[in-house]
Formats: C-alpha cells, structure tokens, sequence
C-alpha cells in the first residue's frame, strides 16, 4: 500500500490521543460481518438468509441493492487480509456465514464454507493478526426463518448446534468467539418494526425473538465450552446512551422504559441472571411472560470470558403516550453523521462505565464504533476523511476516559474495515476507513486508515520504549 498524501495531511491534524493513555496491550482492531463483504451469494454451496430474501424483496433494501457481491471479500480475501496488515492491526473481528455454513441450518457443514473460513483464519494466523469471530451477524439461513424464525424457540436449539459445529471445525484456528452481534437489532428491527430481515412487523415477536436470541446465546455458550475448553467467548451487545428529555418523572420513566427495551433486556439475563423489574413492566405482558421458561435464565446468565460493547448513539427519551412502549427518541445533537446519528463522544465513557458499574466486571471490548459520511475519492485519488479522523480521535479518547475512570477496556474495534452493504441502506452509507469502488473493486485506505496505522503504531513504540 503506498502512504501518499495523506500522511503529510496527518501531520497538520495533529495526530493521535495521546497513546500512554491505553494500556500496554491494548488491542488494536477493525471490524467486518460476512453478509456486508463476501458477495458470492450464490457459489460454493452457499443457502439463502433472511437477508438475500430482505434484499431482493422490491422496496426494502435502499436503491434494490443487494449482498450479492458486496465487497467480492470471497474471491479477495487474500488482498484483503494483505492490505488489513498493512494497516498496522492486531485484531480483526469478521463474521461467519450461518447460510455458507450451513445451509439448511442443520446438519454437517458445507466443506467448502469451511475451507474458506479455515483459509482467512490461518492467513491472519501468518500475519500475526487475532482473529474474533462472530457466530452470528444477522443471517439466519432462510429454512430456520420459514420454521419461524427467531421467535420460535426451536431456532435457539438450532443456532447452538451451529456454533457447536463450527467451533468443533474452526476451534485449531480460531479461539476468540463472539457468539451474537446486537441481537437487539436482530428481534427489535427485525421482527419489531421490520426495517430489518426477515422484515416483519410485531412487536410481540419482536420480544419473543429477543428472549430466544438471549437463550441462543446461553445454549451456545455451554456448547462451546464443550467442544473448545480453552476457547474464549462473550456477546456482543450495542450499548446506547439513553438520557431523559426533561427533568419531568415522565420523561424519567420513558428513558427507563427505552433502556429496558434496548439495554436491558440483554445485558441483564447475561450478566445479572435475571430480567430486571424495568424489563418485566415494560415488556412483561407485551411478550416476555410467553416466553421465559423455567431454567432459561441460568443457561443465560452462564459465565463468559469478555463483554463486547457496540457503541453509536447518545439518544434523547421524551414520554409519548401513543408510541411503542410510551417513548419516542432523537439524536442527541443536531444529526453530523450521513445516517442521521449524532456525534456525542462521551457518550462511549457513559456506557463503557456503566457496563462496568452495573453489570459485569469481565474485560470489556468496543467490538464496534464508528461513523458513516459522505466520503469521496478526490482529483488526487485519496479519501480524505477528516470527519471520520476528528469521529475516532474523539470517540478513542473517550474510550481512554473509560480507562482513566477504571473501566478495564482491553481492546477497540473500529467499523468498518471496508465500506460495505449496510442493511437496509444498501451501500448509500460508507463506514470503512477503507473505501471501495464498487464498480472496480479497488480498496483506497483513507485518511482515516492512515490515522489509524499511526495511531497503532505510536502505541507500539510507546511500549516499546518504556520497556528498553
Ligand atoms: O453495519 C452495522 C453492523 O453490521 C452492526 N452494527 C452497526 C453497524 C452500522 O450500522
């Protein structure tokens, strides 16, 4: 990768937080999921998810766009891991494909899904590169959706067979395991108000979804142990900052109504063993009550190793009697981000702190944080990014507050490695400190990526010279 132009342009931001500020082995990532860049939708043995469906549904994905070739990561793997070393990281955090997997979402699994996987993973091994593997990133195999899906309890079952399997097949070359990404928006988007696959649109479902999520996670947990006693393993959940419009109790209970839908519902049956009584008010007779069987909870709540913390959104809660749950939300300042989300960097120390506080006392990871913009390829060929440089410095300095204040943050993944398919925007949104030519499949670090490589590097000579 050359380091044009952009490396001058980072001598005039200034750089880097200052890197004493993160411990010594810290750990430095970028994040994908497999549905976002492989493409090959349709080859080697690969089954349809909920998102090919979603995709090629008219009208649901923005402007049609599919997952169908994304990123052509399946075919560029190589180059891509190439240029993700060169970027300087140790970590890399990808998905797995259930529906490559395993198609039908039971039984063997595809042989050649499993070269694929076993290739990226010995290639990163070669680089020096942790890996973190998610076991589920949003694609459920379209066959476990025509049962029901996920709010079928069956789908519980059937993911922890899955996650049993691929650690059984992966687990000499892989040991980092993140067994669900942002399950809240795999039942609340997905089943709740359908903006996301399977796109259906009851709410009942939605939390009937969420609880066998939380099972799915508990059942796999168990499972992973078994098959992989050394493996490493934890859940990746978005944390969002929720804050009261108003001093008003109504709009007190309103945040506390949100928090319960959003936050709570997951990190309390992982981390506490139980639903809280917010959960049970707010969603116990909405759909909770059918749900939760005998037992359940403790499979839930089985020890992990680490805490994975999605981070985007500082919201606003105001009391709205004719929403879903009483509440309605808003960015928390003026919108600066191309999705509408605002720029709040406090807002990672406020949850980073609070998960520490009230849930767990496992090491933390970010598992995601980043921001999409309006980036474009300038008549130089660069990407200069600034917006997404002043995102990460803010929000990494966030991270090093959390540390100050006692939080034991092991690690930050930024989203995303590459710009990719995202959801139901299609690839309208660009969150990748790499960015990618769709047409031409050309990979261009950004100057983002650039800040980032140094950022890493600065860190690494810091250690190195406090231990000369
Ligand atoms: O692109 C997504 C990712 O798949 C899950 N977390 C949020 C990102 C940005 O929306």
């Amino acid at each position: 990768m050359t380091d044009p132009t952009p490396t001058t342009r980072l001598a005039a931001e200034e750089t880097v937080e200052r890197v004493d500020r993160f411990p010594r082995d810290f750990r430095w990532g970028l994040a994908t999921a497999a549905y976002q860049i492989e493409g090959a939708a349709f080859e080697g043995g690969r089954g349809p998810s909920i998102w090919d469906t979603f995709a090629h549904t008219t009208g649901l994905s923005k402007h049609g766009d599919t997952g169908d070739i994304a990123c052509d990561h399946y075919h560029r793997w190589q180059s891509d891991i190439e240029l993700l070393a060169s970027l300087g990281v140790t970590d890399y955090r990808l998905s797995v494909s259930w529906s490559r997997l395993q198609p039908s979402g039971t039984g063997e699994l595809n042989p050649v899904a499993v070269e694929y996987y076993r290739g990226i993973l010995a290639g990163l091994a070669e680089r020096g590169i942790r890996p973190l593997v998610t076991l589920y990133h949003w694609d459920l195999p379209q066959p476990l959706e025509d049962a029901g899906g996920w709010p079928v309890r069956e789908t519980a079952h059937r993911f922890a067979e899955f996650a049993i399997r691929v650690v059984e097949a992966l687990g000499d070359v892989a040991n980092d395991w993140v067994t669900l990404n942002e399950p809240w928006c795999s039942s609340f988007l997905g089943y709740g108000n359908g903006a996301h696959a399977p796109g259906r649109a009851d709410y009942r479902a939605a939390i009937h979804a969420a609880h066998h999520l939380n099972l799915a996670h508990g059942l796999a947990v168990a499972g992973i142990r078994a098959a992989s006693p050394g493996a490493s393993v934890g859940i990746t959940n978005i944390v969002t900052d929720i804050v009261p419009a108003t001093d008003s109790p109504d709009d007190a209970a309103a945040a506390e109504r949100l928090d319960a839908a959003s936050n709570r519902i997951f990190l309390d049956p992982v981390y506490l063993g139980e639903y809280s009584a917010a959960v049970w008010d707010t969603l116990g007779d909405r759909g909770l009550t059918d749900v939760v069987l005998d037992g359940d909870l403790v499979i839930i709540g089985a020890p992990t190793d680490f805490a994975g913390v999605n981070h985007y959104q500082r919201v606003i809660a105001s009391h709205a009697p004719d929403q879903q749950i009483q509440v309605t939300e808003r960015p928390a300042e003026p919108a600066t981000t191309s999705f509408g989300w605002s720029v709040v960097p406090e807002s990672l120390t406020a949850v980073l702190t609070r998960v520490a506080r009230e849930f767990t006392s496992l090491p933390l990871y970010v598992t995601e944080n980043g921001a999409s913009y309006d980036d474009y390829v300038d008549p130089n060929g660069d990407v200069v990014d600034t917006e997404r440089v002043a995102y990460l410095r803010g929000y990494l300095g966030a991270a090093a507050d959390a540390i100050d204040a006692g939080v034991d943050l092991r690690g930050y993944y930024a989203w995303s490695f590459l710009d990719n398919f995202e959801w139901a925007e299609g690839y309208s949104k660009r969150f990748g400190l790499v960015w990618v030519d769709y047409g031409t499949q050309e990979r261009i670090p950004k100057l983002s990526a650039h800040w980032y490589r140094r950022l890493i590097t600065e860190h690494q000579e810091a250690v190195a010279n406090t231990t000369a």
